[in-house]
């Protein structure tokens, strides 16, 4: 077994999005497909949520401490930009994809679709509006840069691309066709091959 271990089911978005930093950053891990809330998440995870990581003795939680942890702690291409200002709006984008963009999308509108959560009508239909401002939002960016910071993919598209991934497989998810930014940004991502190789399996 590897030193360095995923934990996690790979439909987890944040599960995803740490498996594209290990293979964007070269590492060889294991991957144990751990359920949320089970004993196994439990005993590296005190909130049972996925995922986790340890490498050797060490073990982490929280998507965005271990995506940085392996950025800082392996060698491989830089997941974060050097500059400052750029690596401030690569933050200032996780900030806003964990607080607005992945309740919004995944708990109140990819959940119910997907039936995964009983249908709340009100909360579904309350998200498609939010969904919208927040395509919106990004399409600003998105029209005229490749990435969210910058000209290269950084942390802050990891985040993001799972979770417009699930979008896609939702009747919601033509709405992304509206915003062309985004709809080429989404393919660019969809020719790497972390995005590819760290698709979940249904
Ligand atoms: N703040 C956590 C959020 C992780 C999270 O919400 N994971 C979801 C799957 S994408 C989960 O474990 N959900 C199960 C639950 O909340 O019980 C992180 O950044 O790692």
């Amino acid at each position: 077994m590897s030193d360095v271990i995923l934990y996690g089911f790979p439909i987890s978005t944040y599960v995803r999005t740490i498996h594209i930093a290990l293979h964007e950053k070269g590492v060889k891990f294991d991957h144990l497909h751990h359920a949320p809330n089970t004993d196994e998440m439990l005993a590296v995870n005190p909130t049972g949520k996925v995922p986790a990581f340890s490498h050797g003795d060490f073990t982490l939680y929280e998507t965005l401490a271990i995506a940085n942890y392996i950025d800082e702690a392996f060698e491989g291409p830089a997941l974060k930009p050097s500059d400052a200002k750029q690596r401030g709006i690569m933050n200032q984008w996780i900030s806003y994809i964990n607080a607005y963009v992945f309740p919004t999308m995944i708990h109140d509108l990819v959940l119910f679709r997907l039936e995964i959560m009983p249908l709340n009508q009100a909360v579904l239909d309350a998200a498609i509006p939010t969904t919208k401002g927040q395509l919106s939002l990004l399409e600003e960016t998105l029209a005229n840069s490749d990435y969210l910071a910058g000209d290269t993919a950084t942390l802050a598209d990891y985040f993001l691309y799972p979770i417009l991934a699930f979008l896609g497989m939702v009747p919601e998810g033509s709405l992304i066709a509206d915003y062309p930014g985004v709809n080429a940004w989404k393919a660019r991502m969809e020719e790497k091959k972390s995005v590819i190789e760290s698709a979940p399996t249904f």
